[in-house]
């Protein structure tokens, strides 16, 4: 039996080339998101490209019950799980605090700081009993910096910060691995997300740079996750070359 991975939100972006990367190195998977055609479509070319199997489990992150249902719905094959990905995350408007819509600051921080507790909840015991395991958190540069019209987003990843930090010396005595990967830009859906599916204003945040792809994080991801059973990576910054923080990018003239 090979060794298995869950991933959260791993129908777009980080989540799927982190998919395709643990596929490659031979991890049997559960991937989850609420695009059951998506997880449907993954689980297909993955398991036809390589020697592996895929649990695709379709459910809302943000309601606790679902998740409970969903992870207690796994075949006994999948139930060991020694790697989990929690990756599912979005960025919900853009405005002043005074502005913000009620219902977006809900979804970031249902979503980003409860759904990602709910899923460490479950999976933790096993690792616990098998005094093993490795837990990624996708944090973000926004988890240390606070830019104009971000405030609840960046409160979002202030707060998978401190919660990795926490797992990591909760978790410490029992030899589970915790790191948080803590990008600046990556091009995927994130952004059209943001905007609310308005693709120019989504183009508009990458322009003039040529930011980080799915990829690149899926890579750090397995660099961090293929370290000797003695090393652990506490966390990574990963920035395009041409952005150093929340508030310097260098963009090149576009027409
Ligand atoms: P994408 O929008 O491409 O992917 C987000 C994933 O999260 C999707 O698979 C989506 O699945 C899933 N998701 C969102 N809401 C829910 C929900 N309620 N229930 C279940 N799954 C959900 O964005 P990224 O790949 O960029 O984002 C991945 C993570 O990386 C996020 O945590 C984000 O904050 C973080 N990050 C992103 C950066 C960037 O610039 N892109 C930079 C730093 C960090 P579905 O819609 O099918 O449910
Ligand atoms: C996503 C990166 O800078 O838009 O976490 O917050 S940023």
């Amino acid at each position: 039996m090979g060794k298995t991975a869950l991933i959260t939100g791993a129908t777009s972006g980080i989540g799927e080339a982190t998919a395709v990367k643990l596929a490659k190195h031979r991890y049997n998977l559960i991937l989850t998101g609420r695009r059951s055609e998506r997880l449907r479509q993954i689980k297909q070319d993955l398991e036809a490209a390589y020697d592996i199997d895929v649990q695709p489990l379709n459910f809302d992150i943000r309601d606790r019950y679902q998740c409970d249902a969903a992870l207690d719905s796994l075949p006994e094959d999948f139930r060991q799980i020694d790697i989990l990905i929690n990756n599912a995350g979005l960025a919900a408007g853009f405005e002043h605090l005074d502005e913000g819509d009620l219902l977006d600051w809900d979804r970031m921080i249902d979503t980003n700081i409860k759904g990602l507790l709910y899923i460490t909840r479950k999976v933790t015991p096993q690792m616990i009993e098998r005094q093993s395991g490795h837990i990624v958190n996708l944090g973000s540069i926004a988890g240390s910096q606070v830019y104009e019209n971000g405030a609840v987003y960046c409160a979002s990843k202030h707060a998978v910060h401190a919660l990795s930090q926490g797992m990591r010396i909760d978790l410490l005595r029992h030899g589970i691995k915790v790191t948080e990967i803590r990008p600046g830009m990556v091009e995927t859906e994130f952004s059209l997300v943001r905007f609310d599916g308005d693709s120019k204003r989504a183009a508009n945040v990458y322009k003039g740079v040529k930011p980080l792809t799915a990829d690149d994080v899926a890579r750090t991801i397995w660099w961090a996750l293929s370290q000797p059973a003695h090393v652990n990576v506490n966390e990574v910054v990963l920035m395009p070359v041409r952005q150093a923080d929340a508030f310097y990018t260098a963009r090149k003239e576009t027409k």
